[in-house]
């Protein structure tokens, strides 16, 4: 059963009702227009990027209601579209790199701004797992590429083949153009990126990905960068990242809507502001045909937020008034 009918499964027995979740979608794009203005809600809150975030909230949710850490929660939650063949830019089933393999970027922080990173991972499904694991039981912060994979070996991850029929077929499909255009909300999106304010009131975060479809083999994008794909200061708030990368890292993303926050900017105001001086930045860029960069944020009070270059991203939100559902972010250019 994919995680999504497995997830809308749940929901419909679980504890917020399969009508009370369409009836939050249709109101979604209303709720967008109070973003900047948003209640604080009450702890905790679970916030993750695009729609995937819905069934990785949920399970996050569950762990958490079950007395689990928080960083285990993200590993479990974002865990859900690693394992789902059917999420094409997350973990097993995602796109691959113009060679043919699929390599795997994560991070996971946490409220003591301890954190771990593996970057360029080939061969295991769960790359979040493994960052955890060099936050738990190393004295770095970043693995990458056959150190990260002898590493995650090491610590008992199995290995398998993570490019499945469907994405070999489209990397061959690719194959037959050989253009690196991202298709903007499809080709450079669908990182996962998970944040958390917990019932105490701590922050932590996870992001996890496949990275641009296409990329040349090697290339690392933003999300296992801390301070790039996803940042967090417990005092102030936490951020994450999703679209071109090397948009997200040319600004240090994440880690300056945190700084804003930090100087009394909501949310919404710090994401606008990040996403605005990324665009900005590029409007004269090679890059500027494909840009797009979205950021979610959540500040210690329990405002949050997601603010986007163009329209079409999307954040999936739960918290116990509300239950688990989509809010639009907002955005700067009317153009998908
Ligand atoms: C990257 N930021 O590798 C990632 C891609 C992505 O949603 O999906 N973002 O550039």
């Amino acid at each position: 059963m994919s995680s999504r009918r497995k997830f809308i499964k749940n929901t419909a027995l679980g504890t917020v009702g399969l009508s009370a979740l369409v009836s939050s979608f249709s109101a979604s794009a209303e709720a967008n227009k109070n973003t900047s203005k948003a209640k604080p809600v009450k702890k905790p809150l679970v916030i993750s990027t695009w729609r995937h975030g819905l069934a990785a909230n949920e399970e996050a949710w569950k762990q958490l209601n079950n007395g689990a850490a928080p960083l285990d929660a993200i590993v479990a939650g974002v865990g859900v579209p690693e394992a789902d063949p059917d999420v094409r830019s997350v973990g097993y089933g995602g796109l691959p790199d113009r060679e043919g393999k699929v390599t795997l970027d994560a991070c996971i922080m946490d409220k003591n701004s301890d954190c771990g990173s593996v970057s360029f991972l080939q061969g295991i499904k769960h790359p979040i797992a493994v960052a955890k694991k060099v936050l738990d039981e190393t004295p770095h912060v970043m693995l990458t590429g056959k150190g990260a994979l002898q590493f995650a070996l090491e610590k008992g991850f199995k290995e398998e083949n993570l490019l499945t029929e469907k994405s070999k077929e489209s990397w061959k499909k690719w194959l037959e153009k050989s253009k690196y255009q991202p298709v903007i909300n499809i080709e450079n999106h669908d990182t996962i990126s998970m944040l958390v304010l917990d019932e105490e009131g701590n922050l932590s975060g996870g992001c996890t990905t496949s990275g641009a479809a296409w990329k040349l083999h090697g290339r690392v994008g933003d999300s296992p960068i801390i301070g790039a794909g996803l940042f967090l200061d417990n005092e102030v708030g936490a951020a994450a990242a999703t679209g071109l990368g090397e948009a997200v890292i040319r600004t240090a993303g994440s880690a300056m809507v945190v700084e804003l926050m930090r100087q009394g900017k909501s949310p919404y105001e710090a994401c606008k502001e990040i996403v605005e001086r990324i665009y900005n930045k590029h409007k004269n860029h090679k890059d500027m045909a494909y840009l797009q960069v979205g950021f979610i944020a959540v500040n210690k009070k329990g405002e949050y937020a997601g603010y986007s270059i163009r329209p079409g991203f999307n954040y999936a939100v739960y918290d116990k008034e509300n239950g688990n559902r989509m809010e639009d972010a907002g955005f700067k250019i009317k153009k998908k």
